[in-house]
């Protein structure tokens, strides 16, 4: 029986967008859609992508379109529409402008596909899925933010380069919310399973800790204008891969949480099993004092942000 080819809308076609879209038409993943709200954008970079299916040797279309429409029936909607972070500016500075763009693409892109799983990627992260939550009126399990996986390799590429191991060697955990509230665990970061704090001095730690908390702006700093994209990118297709193709990875990601980690009604990144249900499970771990008052005062951030949006609706 021929099994029907997997889609994925991609919203805006900026940076991010397009660079996801490529990851997942070149890495065999499904077929996209990408959409925009500047006419022509979407339509000339999905051209230029479909124009090098040849030469990369895969066959899934790319399409460009500013309808809604062309969106029709896709399983995963990745959303990246909205302004990206200047020098100087704060993710929350994007807060309302960002959360009246999301409202508007999620509810364009829920009412096509009703059945799709919402991967959100606009900042301030947290804040922006608790947008697409109740823009699309989903489940839970099918609205999650993509931030941990980014954060965590960012720690993990400083942790290889500082001790001169493969990156594939190591692995990190970064909880909380995307920003300054990011709370990475390096007891729960391992090289080939041996624990970080056996492998390196705890100031050394300290100084990638808060390297991988600056990452998104030492970034934006060295660009002078845009933010960073191959990375977000690449952890976007990660957990595209992940849902479609069922694989229950483990992964940091932004979910709403109802009780777990002791935080209710929140938007917080903690590690959930990521397979074709979305959300499978959110993994629950022991934390010290210092980490979890660090995981409420991450979640609390997020609370003032949720707040604003209440207050100034958009
Ligand atoms: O870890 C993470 N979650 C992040 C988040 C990592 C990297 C980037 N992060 C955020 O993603 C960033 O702060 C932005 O909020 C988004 C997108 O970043 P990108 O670098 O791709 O921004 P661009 O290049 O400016 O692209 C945004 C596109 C652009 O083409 C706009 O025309 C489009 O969004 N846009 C819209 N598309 C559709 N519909 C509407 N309404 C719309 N408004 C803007």
């Amino acid at each position: 029986m021929p099994v029907s080819r997997r889609k994925v809308t991609v919203i805006g076609a900026g940076n991010v967008g397009a660079t996801t879209a490529q990851r997942i038409a070149e890495g065999g993943l499904a077929d996209v859609c990408l959409i925009d709200v500047v006419e022509g954008l979407p339509q000339g970079k999905a051209l230029d992508l479909a124009e090098s299916s040849p030469v990369q040797g895969h066959d899934h279309a790319i399409v460009g379109t500013n309808d809604y429409a062309d969106t029709a029936g896709s399983d995963i909607v990745v959303v990246t529409a909205g302004l990206a972070r200047q020098p100087g500016m704060s993710r929350d500075d994007l807060l309302l402008k960002n959360a009246g763009i999301v409202r508007t693409v999620v509810a364009n892109a829920a009412a096509h596909s009703p059945n799709a799983i919402l991967i959100v990627v606009t900042n301030p992260l947290d804040a922006m899925v608790h947008v697409a939550l109740s823009a699309s009126g989903f489940p839970k399990n099918r609205v999650i933010g993509m931030a941990g996986v980014l954060d965590s390799a960012r720690f993990r590429t400083f942790i290889a380069e500082e001790l001169d191991v493969s990156a594939a060697d190591v692995s990190a955990f970064v909880l909380g919310g995307h920003g300054d509230t990011m709370v990475p665990l390096p007891r729960f970061s391992t090289v080939a399973g041996i624990p970080l704090p056996e492998l390196m001095k705890p100031d050394r730690i300290e100084a990638l800790v808060a390297r991988t908390r600056n990452g998104g702006a030492e970034i934006v700093a060295l660009l002078k204008s845009g933010s960073a994209f191959y990375a977000p990118a690449a952890s976007v297709a990660q957990m595209v891969d992940a849902i479609l193709n069922d694989r229950k990875r483990v992964l940091p990601c932004a979910v709403l949480l109802a009780g777990e980690y002791k935080v209710d009604g929140l938007v917080v990144g903690v590690p959930i099993v990521l397979g074709s249900n979305g959300v499978e499970r959110i993994i629950e771990i022991s934390l010290t004092g210092e980490e979890q008052a660090a995981l409420l005062a991450s979640a609390e951030s997020v609370r003032v942000l949720v707040e604003t949006m209440a207050k100034q609706p958009v």
